[in-house]
This record gives structure tokens, sequence and C-alpha cells, in this order.
């Protein structure tokens, strides 16, 4: 029974509050509920090191799992006060960037759903990644000052603070907490260190500042720019800072729970979330080492107790840097990587295998591979090409190390929280019982054959479309057509992703309807993606889709039947938003690039039919939902593979013999996209795509258009199309993050349940 009231945290009646007071009073009523739960502990406790968690608002969310949304609700509309005014109110932390931050912000909310002592441990940035703006059709990128308002109240100051050695450098940490809450469960924590000598002054223009200067910039941001020297180096602070607070904070606790050292790892699991978190491994060496513990032995502690994730095969992401650096920020580390490397160097000959390469140079993922009991990649597919392919030699040394998690979302946010309405039908079919246990949505099958229900389920989608269709409008003034096709790819932008590839198509079907051609249904394709500061020709790509945009959309010959909107600074407020009213989810990756993939498993879970390639988490989609209930085209991931090691790809070739497709490039630098945009940007994409295309747009241009038009016309069968629907969400169950955690749980950490 809820026996708190809103009443009791604003010393005034709730129809005099303002909107901010209304706001504190419920974050206030939330960390109150929190504390009544309790936290789940245990012996044993996994700590989730992070460089992102992409956590989305929180004040919902925290509701719905703490039991008390509908009364808090409730409470506010009696005073006349709309609940979603506050949740509009809210300011959306900005603490992660993507894919992977998000699935660590899943994670940890299924740890605490799933009663298992957990710590998400990371940093405190202050204005995390960026916030995006378009003007001249270009990104803009200004500092995310997330911390005001309330905001900032999420996230309690700790009287913990740990030294940080960096060479000469002597940094003093501080240590905040955010309550996680589960459903209908105790709670977790995720803890973020910042420094409290950072300065937000130092931001000049745009997102610019003096990198030199560690101690006021440390953590303005998430991924500051590391094109130069001086940007690689403040990436390895920030790296090192986050891991030596997470290894002494880890110390500190398993001694207070009874460890004596010899033992942590019957007292803590550390998984290191890709790269970032690898120096944890030679820094908890080196605090073992203090205390008294041989240094071999250290080695095997930290083996047993950490576990590394694989997120991505892409060679930029798979952090290696210059022994220089290291010398750098953390010289006491270089020695013990050093003798790391020459245990290694004694058992295995092998170059490929090697922390330090011949160069000088520190493999991250070599260190972890080693020195993990663990190495698991994120989806079924990725995992076996780590092993067969990209980690093959690494895999002949250790085959029982090597597993897969294949990746899974969190249920409560992703559509109990964000889609009332879809939720609201399924529990009036099948029960409460799939909220807890997402398998049951098995139990939807038969239901597909329904005609009522699948009625139904259109007319939800239909509410959906409506709610965002006016929600964009007054956001960016684009008027977008509920009865058209909401067709949707959300995600960082990255040339593997391939967001020029749906352009291509939305070129050349903006020719087709200059040449006359009336399509039945008007499609609305959604772009939604930041580009990383220094990644030019991700730039170049939004500054295309921009620019294309704004011909088609003033374009009263073409807009009736096509309309491109690409979102302004596209976030998870946003996505909460668009997943539920989309009808096809994009998820057009090169084959064998996309590690899994979450996105994929949100618009599932919401209806939306997946066109995508056979890539990450699409192929245990297609496997699930069957070849009716989803539209595959593209290049195999073995074809492409034996590509890149033929080197024989070569893009020039392909538009030489697809008329369809040159025009649909050749566009790119027409007259009207020229004057709609920058001639330098636009001639250099398309430079590249004649002279390179690197993620082979090019040979899956005629198969996706083929697919996609093979889509729109299935659309046209509303019933068939629902069914399609019915089937995608019955089967989303396996992608739930609790089956995920339980997996690791099961077979990495053994943690035991508090509950
Ligand atoms: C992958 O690109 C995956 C997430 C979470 C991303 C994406 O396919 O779903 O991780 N990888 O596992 C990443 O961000 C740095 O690597």
């Amino acid at each position: 029974m809820n026996t708190l009231k809103l009443r009791d945290y604003t010393g005034k009646a709730l129809s005099e509050c303002t909107i901010l007071e209304l706001y504190n009073a419920a974050l206030a009523l939330t960390q109150d509920a929190c504390r009544n739960r309790g936290y789940n502990s245990g012996k044993k406790k996994v700590y989730y090191i992070s460089a992102e968690f992409l956590i989305g608002k929180l004040l919902s969310n925290n509701l719905i799992n703490l039991g008390i949304y509908d009364d808090v609700k409730a409470e506010l509309a009696e005073a006349g006060k709309d609940i979603t005014e506050l949740e509009e109110f809210e300011y959306e932390p900005s603490l992660g960037n993507g894919g992977l931050g998000r699935l660590a912000a899943c994670f940890i909310d299924s740890l605490a759903t799933l009663g298992l002592p957990a710590d998400g441990v990371g940093l405190a940035y202050h204005c995390g990644l960026f916030k995006q703006s378009f003007e001249d059709r270009k990104q803009h990128m200004r500092p995310d000052y997330w911390r005001k308002w309330g905001m900032a109240n999420w996230m309690k100051r700790t009287d913990k603070h740990y030294k940080v050695q960096c060479g000469d450098l002597e940094l003093l940490s501080t240590m905040y907490e955010i309550d996680v809450t589960g459903y209908g469960s105790k709670c977790g924590r995720l803890r973020l260190f910042d420094l409290d000598t950072v300065n937000e002054g130092l931001i000049g223009s745009g997102i610019g500042f003096d990198k030199k200067e560690i101690e006021k910039n440390l953590t303005l941001f998430l991924y500051p720019d590391d094109s130069d020297e001086d940007g690689k180096l403040l990436r390895v602070y920030q790296e090192y800072f986050m891991v030596s607070n997470a290894a002494q904070l880890i110390l500190d606790e398993c001694v207070e729970r009874g460890s004596n050292l010899h033992d942590l790892a019957d007292y803590a699991a550390i998984q290191i979330n890709d790269t970032h978190p690898s120096l944890v491994i030679p820094e908890l060496v080196r605090l073992l080492t203090e205390k008294g513990i041989e240094e071999k032995e250290a080695y095997q502690i930290v083996t047993d107790v950490c576990a590394y994730t694989n997120h991505t095969i892409l060679a930029e992401a798979l952090e290696t840097w210059p022994k220089h650096f290291f010398k750098a920020v953390v010289p006491h580390l270089m020695p013990i990587i050093k003798r790391m490397n020459d245990a290694v160097k004694a058992k295995y000959e092998e170059p490929s295998v090697q922390i330090i390469d011949e160069y000088g140079n520190v493999h991250m993922a070599h260190m972890d591979i080693h020195y993990s009991h663990s190495v698991n990649g994120v989806a079924r597919l990725h995992t076996d090409i780590l092993k067969e392919t990209e980690l093959n030699n690494f895999y002949k040394l250790y085959p029982e190390k090597f597993n897969n998690k294949t990746n899974g979302i969190t249920f409560r946010r992703w559509v109990i929280e964000c889609n009332p309405e879809l939720t609201e039908l399924i529990t009036e079919k099948i029960g409460e019982g799939w909220k807890t246990d997402a398998r049951q949505l098995e139990q939807l099958i038969p239901y597909a054959e329904d005609e009522t229900f699948l009625q139904c389920i259109l007319n939800r989608k239909n509410t959906k479309k409506h709610k965002f269709s006016a929600w964009i409008e007054q956001y960016q003034g684009d008027k977008v057509d509920p009865e058209s096709v909401y067709d949707v790819q959300i995600k960082r932008l990255h040339e593997y992703k391939r967001q020029q590839l749906n352009l291509l198509w939305a070129i050349d079907r903006y020719l087709h309807i200059k040449d006359g051609y009336r399509p039945r249904r008007p499609v609305t394709v959604f772009f939604g993606a930041k580009a990383a500061p220094a990644y030019v020709i991700a730039k170049d790509i939004i500054h295309a889709i921009l620019a294309f945009s704004s011909i088609v959309n003033n374009d009263p010959e073409v807009s009736p039947y096509l309309k491109v909107v690409m979102l302004r600074n596209y976030n998870v407020s946003m996505a909460e938003k668009l997943i539920p009213a989309s009808d096809i989810s994009e998820q057009i990756s090169l084959a064998s690039k996309e590690a899994s993939g979450t996105g994929n498993m949100k618009f599932m879970l919401n209806g939306a039919v997946t066109l995508g390639t056979m890539d990450g988490a699409n192929v245990e989609i297609a496997e699930l939902v069957g070849e009716d209930n989803i539209f595959t085209f593209g290049q195999s991931s073995e074809e492409v593979i034996e590509h890149y090691k033929n080197a024989d790809y070569v893009a020039k070739n392909w538009y030489k013999k697809d008329k369809r497709l040159a025009a649909a490039v050749d566009f790119l630098v027409s007259e009207e996209m020229l004057e709609a945009g920058d001639r330098k940007l636009l001639k250099q994409l398309y430079d590249e795509l004649l002279g390179k295309d690197w993620f082979m747009t090019f040979p899956d241009f005629e198969s996706y258009c083929k697919t996609k038009d093979k889509a729109l016309a299935a659309y046209e069968d509303r019933m068939g199309w629902a069914k399609k629907m019915a089937v995608n969400i019955a089967k989303a169950g396996y992608f739930s993050s609790d089956r995920t955690i339980d997996q690791y749980n099961n077979d990495i950490w053994h943690l035991e349940k508090d509950c």
C-alpha cells in the first residue's frame, strides 16, 4: 500500500504549486519510496562499469517501477494537474550516447528488478554528449547542461572521495548516486564519479574547451573530440579516473562485506562494458599488490573477477593506445601492463594476441581477453563472428571463455511506460503476468487470427501516430500526415548503419514522383541521429538529408506523397514517443557490422515491422517471427566478410551497371541539391560513395528498393499487416533484458538473488 502523498511534500495545496514545485515534490516522494523499498544486497555484487548510462527521464519510469504511478497521477488530477506536464517538464539526463549506453541503462533496471545486488559505475558528465540543432542544414553542437532545475537532485552527492593519481597530478573524486528502481522489487544504484574542480566556464564556443586543463575539464563531456593528441590524452584520463574510482570502491566494499581479498571473486563480479573500462584490470592488480598480494596471484584474482563484453568489430572502436599516452597519464600502470604482457608472451608467441604490439601500442581488448574469465558478444551472429574471424586467434587459446549474450531491453520503459495504450490492450487479453515474465507475450499468438483484436492493434497504433504528428509539429514545425506510413531510422549516425542507403531510396522515390508516379499512400521517412563531432562523412550525411528534405517537403508536387523529417536532437525521450507510432523499423546496417542493435527490439515490441539486413539481432528476430513477418534483404555477412578479405569491392562498377542507383547518387550533386546545400559537403559525400563506399551501400541498393516496395505494398492489406504486428509483439518476449541479465548471472556472475 502506498501511503506517500505528493501533498505531504509541497507544504501547500497542489493546485497552487508551480510545475517546478510539483516536480520536486514528486522527486522527493520517489526517493522516499525507493528508500522504503531498500536496496538489493548480498555477499557477492556485480559492478557494471560503463563510460555511458543512457538512462532517459526518470520520473515516470520510477513511479511505474515503484507501483505508484496511478496514485500520483490521480492525486495530481484531483488538483486539476496533468502528470504529462511534469513528464514534459523533466529534462533528460545526458550521460550516454547510443546503444551501448542504453543497454547499460536497461541492464541496471533488470538487475534491480531481478533482485540482484548490483551497481552501475561510471562518470557524472556535466554536459554529456552534446545538444544538437540544425543551422544552415548542418549539425550544430552546444553543451547539454542537463544538471539544472530539478535534475541534479536525482543525483545525490555522497561523502565518498577517492584519490586518483595521474603522474604528478593528484585528483580527488566525489561520488554521486542515482537510485535505480526495480519493477516491484528492491532498488539498485548508479554510482557516478566527478571532480569538484571541473569548471563549465571553460567551455568556449560550441563545445570547444581547453583540453589541457584536466582538473577543470575532466568530466565536462562524454567522448570529447579525440581527433588531436590532447583529446586522446583526455580520454585516457577519463578512463583511468573512472576505473580507479571503481576499483577503490569495489575493494572497500568487498572488505566491508568480509573479503580477505584473496577471495575477491566470491564478493565481486566486474563486467567491463566495452574497452573503455579496461584499465580496471591493471589498476586492480596495482591495488591488490599494494595490499600485500603477490602479483601472480593478483593476476588470477583479477581474471576470476572480471568479464568483458565486446560490442563491436569496427576497428576504430577497438581501442589501442600508443604506449607514450599511458606513460603520460598512468606511468605507475605501465610497468604492470608490461609485466602482464610478458606473462602472455611467455605462453603465446603469436604476435596478434599480444597486449603490446611491435609498435608499442596497447590493445585494450587483448588485455581484457587474457585477464578476464569471460568474453561475450551481444548477439549470436556477432559472437560467431568474434569466434570465427575477428578474435579467432584468441578463441583458439581460450574457447571456454567465449559466450554469447544476446542483448535485451527493459519492457518497463519500452512498452509499459511509453505505450500505455498497447500495454492495456495486451493486459486485457493475457493478464499482467507478461510484465514480469515477458515470454508470456506468446499467449497473444492465437489473437493474430482474431480480427477484432487486430483492428484494436491498428487503432492503438493510429492513436500513437496522431499523437506523434501533433507533437512533432509543435516541436519542430514539421507537418506529418498520420495516414502516411511512418518509416523510421533512429540511431547514431554511422556509415555502417547506412542512413545513406535510406536516403538514396528516398531520392529514387522522389525522382519517380517527379516522373509522374503517384503512390497510393504517402510515406514519411523519419531520421533521428547525432554524428560524432569529428566524424566528417557522418555530418555530411546529415547535411544531405536536411538539404534533400527541404527540397521534398517544399515541393507541392511531391510532398503529398513523400516527406523526409530529420528529427532535431534525437534522444531517449523522443524514441519513447516515436517508436510506438512507427510502422516500419529500418535496420539496414551492412551485414556483419551491427553487433546487435537494440532499437530493432523496441520497434518489434511496439508492433513495427522490421525492414532489415541479416545482421546483429535481426537474425534472431527473423528466426522468431518467421519470414512472413519481417522484410529482409541484402548481402549476407559471409559474403560481406569475403569481399573485405579479397578487397574486391569496387563501388564504381555498381554505379555503372545500375541506372536507377546512378540517378539517385548523381542527384546528391544536382542543381537542386547544390542550391539547397553546401557544394563542398555534398561533393565530399558523393566522392566518398563513388570512390569508396566502404560499407557497400551500392550492392544492396536494388534489393533494398525492391524489399521496401514489397513492405509498402503489404501495408495496404491492413489486416495482413496487423497480423504481422501481432506476431512481432507476441515474439518480442525473448528480447527482455530480464532474460539477458538472467543469462549473465547464470553463466558469468553467479550472484544470489535478494528477494
Ligand atoms: C553496437 O553498435 C549494440 C550496442 C549494445 C553498440 C550495437 O549494435 O546493440 O553496442 N556498440 O550492445 C558500441 O557502441 C562502441 O560500441
